[in-house]
């Protein structure tokens, strides 16, 4: 944590000494929420997965993996956008506090996916953000989506949001790496590393294309033979 972080830290938990402990449990019991939320979700997936992969002998899901953000970056992220950074701001103004990402096999399993997940009757979509219809100008590509889901606490049904981001493997790869080389060095910004990552982007959504059509075609094929 560098010294800009740790004073957003310290305005988020120590502007009213007094209360500290007060806030810091307030904080840790959001925090759990938001966890159980993530948990709730995966679960669902794993659910989708087995079943889809009995019903169709792979599995729609390759991977998933999650989050909760961390206090730095939940403080960073309010300041950023002028939020008074209190508890209630955290849960009305902030929607990936918990993430989830899911990588697919192909693209349309994550449309499937996310269609199966939004007809739950337990889940509200919030937003859907198609980053694969409308790739970001920087060719980013993921299917993002925001959902309320109840947490069922002893005394209280929470309805908490999070956070899914629907990926192919491809797009993931791109996006890690992606992530990681902007993360550490300003000159990814230099056009020319920027263009080449665009071009990447496009390439592997090809790819993502050419395989699409690749297992259709396989599945046309053993259609035919039975
Ligand atoms: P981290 O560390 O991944 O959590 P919103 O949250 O909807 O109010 P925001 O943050 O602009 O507004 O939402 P958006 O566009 O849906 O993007 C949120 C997340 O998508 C980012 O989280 C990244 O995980 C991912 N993402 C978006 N654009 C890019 C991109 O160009 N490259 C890569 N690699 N990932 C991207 P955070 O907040 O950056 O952090």
């Amino acid at each position: 944590m560098d010294r800009e972080q740790k004073e957003i830290v310290q305005e988020f938990f120590s502007n009213d000494a007094e209360n500290i402990f007060e806030k810091i449990e307030k904080f840790s019991s959001l925090m759990i929420r938001y966890s159980c939320a993530v948990r709730e979700i995966r679960t669902k997936f794993e659910v989708l997965n087995e079943e889809l992969s009995f019903r169709a002998g792979r599995n729609p899901i390759e991977s998933i993996s999650s989050r909760i953000k961390k206090p730095v970056s939940i403080a960073e992220k309010l300041k950023r956008r002028g939020i008074e950074p209190t508890l209630e701001a955290i849960s009305s103004s902030l929607n990936d506090v918990a993430g989830i990402r899911v990588v697919c096999s192909f693209i349309d399993d994550i449309y499937r996916v996310a269609d199966m997940l939004a007809k739950q009757d337990d889940i509200t979509v919030v937003q859907i953000k198609d980053y694969i219809k409308k790739p970001k100008q920087n060719g980013y590509r993921s299917y993002h989506m925001i959902v309320e889901v109840p947490v069922f606490f002893s005394e209280s049904k929470l309805l908490t949001r999070v956070e899914i981001q629907f990926r192919t493997v491809a797009m993931d790869f791109w996006a890690s790496l992606e992530h990681s080389m902007k993360y550490k060095k300003q000159s990814a910004d230099r056009p020319d590393i920027a263009a080449e990552l665009k071009s990447c982007a496009e390439t592997i959504a090809a790819t993502d294309a050419r395989m699409l059509g690749i297992r259709k075609r396989i599945e046309a094929l053993e259609s035919e033979e039975k």
